[in-house]
């Protein structure tokens, strides 16, 4: 155990990259997938399950619980790790994000944004100050900082104002962050598609100095041939010394082309959203349980699957729960796409270690283009 937070890096194949953050609470390997704990917990998921699936860290929210149960309530009941019984590392996002896009009657100024709650319609402010105290509150070990991300497309000028307004934000973070030894303060990366504009984000950001830098302001509608126009360059514009997150993202297909243009980090919801929906992704691609045509189906989602799902149940099984509206639809579900997901994270790892990330992404290629059997 360490009583700082490192980041070490172990291999590097092409641009992608294999390595492990230390902290206090546990070591994240990378590349890391973190399930999203939004509401202090991983839906349909017992923590200690969502730890079997293979992850080392959850991503908590600012804006729902700042709204619900209260920050200063969770502070006192022991922090987040603690209230919602993970004992390993969580990152909290700042809340900006989720002011933009779940929060009514905003109101934006350089100070920070006053939002109406989407719970119960009461009144709040968030700025960079504040978001710092209630990720502080609820005892995140990597915090990131106030941000605004516009919504894609958007023109030049309202993206650029946008990323400016976010850097003075970013300054204002790492002053009110402070000094706290065991947590991370990562910046955030904005400037849309246009690389003069990631350019100047990423050079004011290595000027404050963080633990981390995200990749914000992507998988906001741009599609994916322009994120992977965006990161064939963003990577390389952050410090290789420190880890990179690619905020929200994405499908299994999204996070390979991520890792390998030398994204370390990224978060969901889904893995845990689509499993409550019917959807379940397996190696062979989208499989829809609610078809008719798995009613009769004997065999698991994916034969060569070990989570409970796949080792336990049939098709026809998942099939009929979630016709059902039965709870453990959602559950096992759940369970089998974040072990997927995990399972991705660890073939990559290895891969990049043994230098044979080329042909590990070719083999996942190759075996989603060959479909569902
Ligand atoms: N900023 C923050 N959180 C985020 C994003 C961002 O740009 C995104 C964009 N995909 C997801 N979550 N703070
Ligand atoms: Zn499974």
């Amino acid at each position: 155990m360490t009583d700082r937070v490192s980041f070490e890096l172990k291999a590097v194949d092409g641009r992608a990259r294999t390595g492990v953050i230390r902290t206090p609470r546990g070591d994240i390997r990378t590349p890391a997938f973190m399930p999203v704990g939004t509401a202090a917990t991983v839906k349909a998921m017992l923590p200690e399950s969502v730890r079997a699936t293979g992850a080392d860290i959850l991503l908590g929210n600012t804006y729902h619980l700042m709204l619900r149960p209260g920050a200063e309530r969770v502070e006192r009941l022991g922090g987040l790790h603690r209230f919602m019984n993970w004992e390993r590392p969580i990152l909290t996002d700042s809340g900006g994000f989720q002011v933009m896009s779940l929060a009514e009657l905003r109101k934006l100024t350089e100070e920070g944004v006053t939002f109406r709650s989407h719970v119960d319609g009461s009144k709040h402010f968030l700025s960079p100050e504040t978001s710092m105290q209630i990720q502080r509150q609820l005892g995140s070990d990597i915090v990131m900082c106030f941000d605004e991300c516009p919504a894609l497309p958007a023109d030049e000028a309202r993206v650029a104002e946008s990323m400016r307004l976010s850097m003075r934000w970013a300054a204002r973070s790492r002053e009110a962050f402070g000094d706290r030894p065991g947590h991370a303060l990562f910046g955030i990366q904005q400037g849309g598609v246009t690389e003069a504009l990631r350019g100047e984000s990423a050079e004011a950001l290595k000027a404050i100095g963080f633990d981390g830098y995200a990749i914000g302001g992507l998988a906001v509608g741009e599609g994916q041939e322009a994120m992977f126009g965006v990161l064939d360059y963003a990577p390389g514009m952050l410090p290789e010394d420190r880890p990179r997150y690619l905020m929200g993202v994405g499908k299994p297909d999204d996070i390979v082309g991520a890792v390998k243009r030398g994204v370390d980090m990224m978060d969901c919801v889904l893995p845990s959203r689509s499993g409550r929906t019917g959807q379940a992704w397996t190696r062979r691609g989208q499989v829809n349980i609610k078809n008719a045509r798995h009613a009769d189906d004997p065999r698991p989602l994916d034969e060569d699957c070990t989570c409970p799902a796949c080792s336990g149940y049939s098709r026809a099984y998942l099939h009929h729960v979630f016709r059902a509206g039965e709870m453990i639809s959602g559950m096992l579900l759940t369970w089998h796409n974040l072990h997927y997901f995990q399972q991705i994270m660890q073939g990559m790892r290895a891969a990049i270690a043994a230098g044979t990330f080329a042909a590990w992404e070719a083999d996942f290629h190759a075996t989603r283009a060959a479909g569902d059997i």
